[in-house]
């Protein structure tokens, strides 16, 4: 599909995977629609995004932990704003690494509603009108740990099992539609993810990377993200697992010294 002067709506479009993606939309000469909780951060990202060939942006300040502020953000959008093609569910994140007998439940709280219930918010919100226009995508962020459970991750793993269900349980709930529903579920990427997870402690979250040869970058899941939208609109690529060659998966990795 080209994508020239389609709306892109990006969430969590502020650093990493998010801003990458928005670049790379920029490239194909896209609208793109930008939210993030980091206002200043998005205005960057816009900026960077009209210098890369986006058609236009708007961008806007949103946690898609809040429904009401999600659902009135999408109601709220100018008429020219709202034939959203492309959404990418990408706002999310990982909040400690401990066992779970010892987790933090505020911690907890704040992965499941963004990586869950957020993008469920967003998608409720949009879906409709895709569906009454004939025409969309929704791109949702997975992650290996979607797949394979690893020790201490127990309740960011079941956030990204749980996207994997929603995203296969929601293409189910489309059929009949045009409307094209994807995974995209990366293993290690650099961003700052670890920072994050690790609530700014940059030692360990530096830890996390030590010994693997060219881990992902945003861009390199931005590509992934911007090859499923491009497919023939026939085309459904239900989900895309992807690593650094250096990586089996969400517990095997080789690490040189
Ligand atoms: C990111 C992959 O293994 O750091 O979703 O959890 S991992």
């Amino acid at each position: 599909m080209n994508l020239k002067g389609k709306i892109i709506f990006i969430t969590g479009a502020s650093a990493g995977i998010g801003a990458a993606t928005a670049l790379a939309f920029a490239g194909e000469g896209a609208r793109l629609l930008l939210a993030a909780r980091r206002a200043e951060k998005l205005a960057d990202v816009a900026k960077a995004a009209l210098e890369r060939g986006a058609q236009n942006v708007h961008s806007f300040a949103l946690d898609v932990r809040d429904q009401a502020a999600v659902k009135a953000a999408v109601a709220a959008l100018p008429a020219e704003w709202r034939a959203i093609e492309v959404l990418v569910n990408n706002a999310g994140l990982s909040r400690g690494l401990e066992k779970l007998y010892a987790g933090r439940i505020e911690d907890w709280e704040e992965m499941i509603d963004t990586n869950v219930k957020g993008l469920l918010y967003v998608t409720r919100a949009v879906v409709p009108g895709m569906v009454e226009r004939g025409s969309g995508h929704v791109i949702n962020l997975g992650s290996t740990a979607g797949h394979l459970t690893y020790p201490n991750g127990a309740v960011y793993c079941a956030s990204k099992a749980a996207v994997r269900a929603i995203n296969d349980g929601l293409r189910m709930d489309v059929l009949g539609t045009p409307i094209r529903v994807t995974s995209v579920d990366p293993g290690m990427v650099k961003t700052d993810f670890s920072l994050v997870r690790f609530h700014g402690d940059a030692e360990r979250a530096e830890n996390v990377y030590k010994g693997v040869k060219n881990p992902l970058t945003g861009e390199d899941v931005a590509d992934v993200i911007l090859w499923v939208a491009t497919r023939p609109t026939h085309v459904n690529i239900a989900d895309v697992l992807l690593t650094p060659v250096q990586q089996a998966n969400s517990l095997l990795f080789h690490r040189e010294n």
